[in-house]
């Protein structure tokens, strides 16, 4: 395929973006593509959290560094300012030359937030930004609008809306296509929140497995009388990966390196300040049912991801959003954006309006 318009170019930039997916960890996905005379001398992207942004790859996949002299980058981010990690990208981008940057969207990060772009302008290059993300770092954007990250309510239930065979008793309710979704919805998100009777009852690992992540999503429970754990009968605790248990009550315990306790009086808006605070961007809300109940009383849920199976519990199950009567009347509040087939499962996903 012969590329010749900008958004051609910026798309490559976007798809180059996508090859960073699960490694970046709180940073955004990011791709670049380096035009001359339209051809396409040089791509690159943001590979790992910690390592080069999308720009100064791009312009390391050079033949020469030369080339760059003249030339215009289409990067799907507004190129930083800051000296974070690694130098500012602005200010490279002068220093080698290039003529013209094509931007996809600014950047809401407050180290940059249009900094970026006034490096480039003072340094006489010309500047397009195009407002457009190309469906990336939703979370990312959003945490930074709202300086809090965002929630997914995500349960699985069954025809009758049971998210339970019996009352403290794990279920399996859905199939493995379902299974593998989920895994990918959990490397999507920073953090996993759960109550304490789904560890108790279910014993959840809270991993991702089957997606190499750069990161573990941090683990977290929230649980009333957090010395009472039996931390011996959980395979939860034998990863060392992040674990925090948020609980009311004060611990005179000692605890693994990897596991934080907090103690506080938890409500859903408590635990997304606390969240926002360590720089976590995104949070999936596991369940149970009473902690589902809980943040969607709470107004502060911006996406429900519904397995649903074709089995049907009845009368001893436990119903999906337990408590249902503090829930506000919330039909408009969410719409459906998409809908998928897993085996014999259904999914159905859907944001907030
Ligand atoms: C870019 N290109 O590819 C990325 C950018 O800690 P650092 O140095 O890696 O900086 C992270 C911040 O830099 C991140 O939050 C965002 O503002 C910007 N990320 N910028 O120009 C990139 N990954
Ligand atoms: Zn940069």
């Amino acid at each position: 395929m012969i590329l010749i318009s900008e958004q051609d170019y910026m798309n490559l930039a976007f798809e180059m973006a996508e090859k960073g997916k699960y490694q970046t960890w709180t940073n955004p996905l990011v791709g670049a593509v380096i035009v001359k005379n339209n051809v396409v001398l040089a791509k690159g992207y943001h590979h790992q959290f910690g390592a080069a942004h999308a720009e100064i790859d791009a312009l390391q996949h050079l033949d020469d560094l030369k080339q760059a002299r003249g030339a215009t980058m289409y990067v799907s981010l507004e190129p930083c300012s800051h000296f974070g990690k690694t130098p500012p990208c602005a200010k490279k981008l002068a220093e080698v030359g290039i003529k013209a940057v094509v931007v996809g969207q600014k950047d809401p990060n407050p180290l940059v937030a249009g900094r970026g772009l006034q490096i480039l302008r003072d340094a006489g290059i010309e500047i397009k930004v195009l407002n457009q993300t190309g469906g990336l770092n939703v979370k990312y954007n959003f945490f930074y609008q709202h300086q809090r990250p965002y929630v997914n309510v995500k349960y699985a239930m069954t025809l009758d809306g049971k998210i339970n065979q019996q009352a403290n008793q794990r279920s399996i309710i859905t199939g493995k296509e379902a299974y593998q979704d989920s895994q990918q919805l959990r490397a999507e998100y920073q953090a996993i929140l759960v109550g304490e009777n789904t560890l108790k009852v279910d014993h959840p690992q809270l991993t991702v497995r089957q997606i190499a992540v750069y990161q573990q999503p941090w683990r977290m429970v929230l649980i009333r009388d957090v010395d009472q754990l039996k931390v011996e009968d959980y395979a939860f605790f034998k990863t060392a990966d992040p674990i925090l248990l948020l609980t009311s009550s004060v611990t005179r315990r000692q605890w693994p390196n990897n596991v934080e306790v907090i103690s506080d009086r938890w409500t859903p808006n408590k635990i997304l300040t606390l969240l926002a605070k360590r720089g976590i961007q995104s949070v999936l809300v596991e369940g149970g049912s009473q902690i589902h109940a809980e943040f969607l009383a709470s107004g502060l849920v911006d996406e429900i991801n519904v397995y649903l199976a074709p089995r049907i519990y009845g009368a001893t199950g436990l119903p999906a959003i337990f408590n249902p009567t503090q829930l506000p009347y919330q039909s408009n509040a969410y719409q459906l954006v998409e809908k998928m087939e897993l085996g014999p499962d259904m999914k159905f996903r859907l944001r907030r309006v």
